[in-house]
């Protein structure tokens, strides 16, 4: 397959001012008529290329003349025609099956409905076209389709007429009045109902807001609604960016390779991210709702409004929107805990990345696939780049900088560079060396250590940078990296300020006078910037932050690194202060100034995962085998204390409150605590909690805590989980992923017979996930010694790889970190990619990403 280069990038020969599309719809076979204005960009004579892929025409006019077959040709799937002038009208006629479409991409059939998905380069497989985002276009798209299968016929932009025709079918045209790149284009057709709502502009507009799901579904719909209203409050007073068109329509459909779509005025959500109610969603799922809907919506500026120049720019709209999205969701919850949250996130899926085969930079220079760049990196390291340089501009300047790149670029396809530019610009600020952030890949090593000089009563802060080498890069330059750092006296438990600390070159220190004793340093708070931090501190110096650090972060930083040396030093077999670890937990679930969300990621344990980061090579039964004995330390240590929480912590009736689901939170850590103390009425109390909640949140995690364990009511609630939700494809899910996920010694084995169990399907993208995905991520499991795990996982990806290539690449990386497991294990691992690249067939999407895994 042909690798794609940033370099290559060249303006488009043709442009498409002008599209109008006319599709016969209908699951087996829809026809698409197609009619573009195409004008020459430049003084050239090269012909009319149009991205095709799967589609033959049947019929190719040119300004209303029909082309016979020599003048035209395929090439790649493209479809070429030489063109005599400056300005044409190209008209195409296709024919596509769309529940034919295994991929979901295009237009597709998902549970009765018929619906499209583009991004990134989906709308070549619905009509000829040049298929890149810098060709902008105004689309007017008109649809036929029968009418008591498919009532509703929506597409982008705004409604402008419809009517009926004979034999039981209506039509409907909408026209899009902005101009976008066809990977936002939209359509759907089916039988559903509306939460229909309406919101006011701050400029007084008023905009039609509806989501669309089936009939069952509407009463599950409301807090997408109010997370829609939300969102849109929210980008006009913190961004000053106001909705355009005068509708605003979310479908939720059930089979989808993404999490949503941000399509011009008509998103399309996996069913996922819109559907919620206490039954069946827990506050995680609200929060992914919430979170969704508001990164979907601010799109409409960050992306769509301004768009990519080309696909190796994709953090341009991705990381940026991410941010925004963090920002709305800490705006509407705590602040402290979403960024727990979100560090969680970047180091479990980001930092892993980073240190893998599939290592690249935010803005990749090369790709095979661009499917595969939809990744951790692009996001949410995407995402810390924006975050840096709002906190080294400061809110005002940063505004300054936003307004100046919408305002500039509105109705165009930027670039990164842009988007820096207007940083600068607009914020008055030198970037230069900032930019290599986006250049180079890997997760920067800061060294920090504090010395004390008692005769000048002053401390140097000594700070040193690394960044390993990544798939071709092998050395790197020094990167601008702002630490938030804060000193404390040990004495007073104060410090005298938070400083902005920019690390620019390979090392660097800094002193501070007036320190009678040495200070104890809180480095990196808030996380400022996406690094990874070692320092000198001691267990006593992180045991005082985890007590007395006013950054919440840095608090919760100081604790989880207190029990990750407890967990690494015991994994090496020293003696190790475990008792350290138990009074910190203890004095913060006791502290009652705490926020109880806070105080339940705190004294979480690093997950296996993590630990296994910390090491040179991963040894997972090793690192299952500490964790739980910590695990059961900490909570017969502090039994009494978890029964209490675990008693006091109880709701009368489920609320959706911020201290609502804080003590939903801390009880089911308590909960967890409890059954891992080995308390014989352990499993008991867990049972009760699962038949009696009024909700999700602790049903499940009382599930969870079962399922890793192999007592008589582990069965039992799986059991009656199951009966409970058979019909409920998205928690039905949940029933597969807590089984995948489980602690358990026989995981493995369970997750191949459930691969075969009734439910389970390759066809949903969220099945998929659920078990496999769940499973991979599973580290004690999926690494079984045996390689069973491995040969698993990968007939899932070469099955998948013949209906779903996007999903089934996105099931490769876990074995591609062979390089992190010992001999035997990293052998079994290569043999698996090895077995995958030799199908025949295989998919680009899977060939890239296993033969990276190999190298
Ligand atoms: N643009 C693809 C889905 C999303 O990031 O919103
Ligand atoms: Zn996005």
């Amino acid at each position: 397959p042909t690798i794609i280069r940033r370099m290559d990038y060249r303006p488009p020969d043709w442009l498409v001012p002008d599209v109008t599309l006319d599709f016969d719809l209908d699951p087996a076979l829809t026809r698409v008529r197609a009619t573009l204005s195409v004008t020459r960009n430049g003084d050239h004579d090269l012909p009319l290329r149009l991205d095709g892929e799967g589609i033959v025409p049947l019929s190719v006019c040119v300004d209303g003349r029909p082309l016979a077959q020599d003048e035209w040709h395929l090439e790649a799937g493209a479809l070429i025609i030489a063109l005599p002038d400056t300005a044409h009208s190209v008209e195409t006629l296709v024919e596509l099956s769309p529940e034919g479409n295994s991929k979901l991409m295009g237009l597709y059939a998902s549970g009765g409905l018929l619906c499209t998905q583009c991004e990134a380069e989906g709308f070549r497989r619905i009509t000829f076209f040049p298929d890149r985002p810098d060709i902008l276009s105004r689309y007017s798209v008109r649809m036929e389709a029968d009418k008591a299968r498919f009532p509703i016929l929506l597409a982008n932009g705004d409604p402008i007429e419809q009517g009926d025709l004979p034999e039981g079918r209506h039509w409907a045209r909408w026209n899009d009045p902005f101009l976008k790149p066809c990977y936002l284009f939209a359509l759907v057709a089916g039988d559903l109902a509306c939460n229909a709502d309406r919101f006011v502009t701050m400029s007084g507009r008023e905009v039609q807001l509806g989501i669309w799901v089936r009939e069952a579904d509407l009463a599950r719909t409301d807090h997408a609604m109010h997370a829609l209203k939300n969102s849109m409050a929210w980008d006009e007073r913190v961004y000053g960016r106001e909705y355009d068109l005068d509708v605003f329509n979310i479908v939720a459909v059930a089979d989808f390779n993404f999490g949503a779509m941000e399509n011009k005025g008509l998103n399309i959500f996996n069913s996922r991210y819109i559907l919620a109610d206490p039954e069946t969603a827990t506050d995680i799922d609200y929060d992914g709702v919430e979170g969704v809907v508001a990164h979907e919506y601010f799109h409409n500026w960050s992306g769509n409004r301004v768009t990519c120049r080309d696909w190796f720019q994709l953090s341009l709209k991705e990381g940026f929107t991410v941010f925004r999205d963090q920002n709305f969701s800490a705006d509407m919850g705590s602040h402290a805990v979403k960024r727990i949250e979100d560090v969680r996130i970047l180091r479990a899926g980001q930092f892993q990345e980073d240190s893998g085969p599939l290592a690249h930079p935010v803005r990749p220079e090369s790709y095979m696939e661009i499917s595969n760049f939809y990744t951790a990196t692009i996001y949410n390291k995407g995402a810390e780049l924006i975050r840096m340089m709002a906190l080294m501009l400061g809110a005002e300047r940063f505004r300054a900088g936003t307004d100046l790149y919408f305002d500039r670029h509105d109705g165009q396809a930027a670039t990164c560079e842009d988007f820096v530019l207007a940083m600068e610009e607009g914020g008055g600020i030198d970037l230069t060396q900032f930019r290599r952030w986006y250049e180079q890949a890997g997760t920067p090593h800061v060294r920090a250590l504090i010395s004390h000089d008692p005769i000048s009563q002053s401390a140097t802060l000594t700070l040193e940078q690394t960044m390993p080498p990544t798939p071709g890069q092998t050395h790197k330059q020094p990167m601008a990296i702002p630490l938030r750092t804060a000193l404390f006296d040990p004495a007073t438990g104060q410090h005298r300020g938070d400083e902005l600390l920019m690390l620019t070159e390979g090392k660097q220190s800094f002193t501070f006078t007036g320190f009678p004793v040495t200070p104890i340093p809180s480095i990196n708070r808030g996380f400022s910037a996406p690094v990874i931090v070692e320092t000198n501190r001691s267990q006593d110096d992180l045991a005082f932050l985890s007590a007395h650090d006013d950054d919440p972060f840095a608090r919760y930083e100081a604790m989880q690194q207190l029990m990750v040396n407890v967990l690494v030093g015991r994994i090496a077999g020293h003696a190790t202060d475990d008792a350290t670890v138990i009074d910190a937990v203890r004095n913060t679930i006791t502290d009652p100034l705490l926020d109880p969300a806070f105080i339940a990621e705190t004294i979480r344990l690093p997950s296996e995962a993590y630990l296994g980061d910390q090491m040179r090579l991963v040894d997972p039964d090793a690192i299952h085998a500490a964790r739980d004995a910590l695990q059961q330390q900490i909570g017969a240590g502090l039994e009494p204390l978890w029964r209490d929480i675990h008693a006091r912590t109880k709701a009368n009736a489920f609320s959706l409150s911020p201290a609502a689901k804080g003590a939903r939170k801390l009880r089911n850590a308590a909960l967890h605590y409890l059954v891992a103390s080995g308390a014989q009425d352990g499993p008991a109390i867990a049972f009760v909690q699962f038949s009696e909640a009024d909700n999700m949140t602790e049903r499940q995690a009382a599930l969870g805590t079962l399922a890793n364990g192999a007592s008589p009511e582990r069965e039992a609630a799986l059991d009656i989980f199951y009966n409970r939700y058979a019909a409920d494809a998205l928690t039905l899910d949940k029933w597969f992923q807590t089984q995948a996920f489980a602690l358990h010694p026989d995981t493995v084995d369970l997750v191949a017979q459930l691969s075969t169990h009734k439910d389970f399907t390759l066809a949903n993208p969220n099945r998929v996930r659920s078990l496999f995905g769940a499973f991979a991520g599973n580290q004690w499991a999926f690494h079984h010694k045996s390689g069973k795990g491995y040969r698993l996982l990968a007939d899932c990806i070469i099955a998948l790889d013949r209906l779903n290539p996007q999903t089934a690449a996105k099931l490769v990386p876990p074995l591609g970190r062979w390089k992190r497991f010992e001999e035997k294990r990293a052998a079994l691992m290569r043999a698996e990619l090895q077995r995958i690249l030799a199908q025949p067939g295989l998919s680009k999407d899977v060939t890239e990403q296993a033969g990276k895994s190999l190298e």
